[in-house]
């Protein structure tokens, strides 16, 4: 029993020991497609699930201080999104240099309506069709009359992943308009063959073992119940579901947050990579 114990202690030690690795190859990461600038990476998700939180953990976790350029905070209960627009983030290494992919953030879904023009806004987003500094409207989606509608896009322009962004403590609560919502463009998408990957956040305020040692996240049977649920729900296998703490009130960052969060950036990068090697969406 004890060295059952201590197997998976060991275990659970080093895949939190991979950090220097991930970082490596993520910042060696280069785009084999001289159509593409930059890859695209876009996230999607309920309004305060921690879309903005995640950009400003991955730009953290590169640069090995807290960083803070998404607007990020508390619309609980507010019903409406902090985010508003759209913004791309460029995410950048210790030294400076920006990485040769961006993280787009965009307004959250709305959990109770089942209103299909945030579908269509996320969907014209993929595609390329909204530019940069979009302002999101709740009731209506871009339509190709708007200034802000790229009737043309590049390759560039189009997203290359898409990550649904989960709070793992609302994963039980979710209303079913969300997650038809969710697999509605689960289908969608699907069809275009872009890959899919679903970053479960939170976790921490699902778990009380899980908040006071975040190590206990790879063995936390709650975690695992909260991830298969949300494989079945959207759709989204459990090999592309990555639980993560964000940074939302430290101070300083920390290898085990950093691991977490780098390892989703991982799997985002490479399914990403045979994407744009692919070339543009159809
Ligand atoms: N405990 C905890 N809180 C988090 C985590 N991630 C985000 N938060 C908090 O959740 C709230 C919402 O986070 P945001 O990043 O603004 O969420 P969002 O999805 O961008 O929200 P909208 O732009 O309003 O749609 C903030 O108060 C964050 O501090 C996390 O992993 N753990
Ligand atoms: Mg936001």
């Amino acid at each position: 029993m004890n060295t059952l114990k201590c197997a998976a202690c060991r275990e659970q030690n080093n895949k939190f020991r991979q950090k220097g690795t991930l970082k490596k190859n993520l910042e060696s990461f280069s785009v084999r497609n001289t159509d593409v600038r930059n890859v695209r990476i876009l996230l999607a998700g309920q309004i305060g699930a921690g879309k903005s939180s995640f950009i400003n953990s991955v730009n953290s976790a590169f640069q090995g201080e807290i960083i803070n350029e998404a607007l990020a905070g508390s619309t609980f209960g507010a019903g409406f999104s902090l985010t508003k627009y759209l913004t791309m983030y460029e995410i950048r290494n210790e030294r400076g240099e920006v990485l040769p992919f961006v993280i787009s953030d965009m307004m959250g879904l709305e959990p109770e309506k089942l209103s299909g023009s945030q579908v269509d806004d996320i969907i014209s987003t993929i595609l390329g069709h909204v530019m940069e500094d979009y302002k999101f409207k709740e009731s209506k989606a871009i339509t190709s009359e708007d200034e802000y509608y790229n009737k043309n896009p590049s390759v560039s322009d189009q997203t290359f992943c898409l990550v649904y962004i989960i709070a793992a403590e609302s994963v039980n609560l979710i209303q079913r308009p969300l997650f038809e919502k969710l697999k509605m463009i689960h289908q969608i998408i699907s069809e275009k063959g872009l890959p899919q990957v679903i970053v479960m956040t939170k976790v921490d305020e699902a778990c009380p073992l899980v908040k006071n040692d975040l190590k206990k996240i790879y063995t936390s049977k709650k975690i695992k119940k909260l991830m298969e649920k949300c494989s079945i729900e959207v759709g989204v296998p459990m090999t592309n579901i990555f639980p993560v703490k964000n940074y939302h009130d430290e101070i300083d960052t920390n290898d085990e947050i950093d691991v977490l969060i780098l390892k989703a950036v991982d799997q985002i990068v490479r399914s990403a990579k045979v994407k744009v090697a692919k070339g543009a969406l159809k």
